[in-house]
């Protein structure tokens, strides 16, 4: 057998796994007022009028709502300027983030 002739080796499984998505997760609050919670998630979400309507509300009923999942660098990000945004108007709103299961 020639130094070139190579053994059959065992097959090596690659998988590639997908990054995990992090929640952006909306919190109530007794002081921020609601039309604010709408402007925020309508400027750093996308949302249209409705849909930031129900997420707001369903924050305000509950205790706090998923706002949307993203990829963990995505998701810090967005929570962190969303937060900021109600900070600079003294307003107490806090978005945090967390890996989905
Ligand atoms: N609870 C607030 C109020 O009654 C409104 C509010 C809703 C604040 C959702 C934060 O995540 C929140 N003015």
């Amino acid at each position: 057998m020639s130094e070139l002739d190579t053994k059959p080796r065992a097959k090596i499984e690659l998988k590639t796994e997908r990054p995990r998505l992090h929640k952006v997760i909306l919190v109530n609050d007794d002081f921020t007022p609601r039309e604010f919670v709408v402007r925020v998630l309508k400027a750093e979400f996308g949302m249209g009028e409705g849909r930031a309507n129900q997420v707001m509300l369903t924050a305000h009923q509950r205790g706090s709502c998923v706002v949307a999942v993203f990829t963990k660098d995505i998701a810090e990000t967005k929570a962190t300027r969303a937060t900021d945004a109600a900070r600079s108007k003294g307003y107490p709103l806090l978005f945090t983030t967390e890996p989905e299961e």
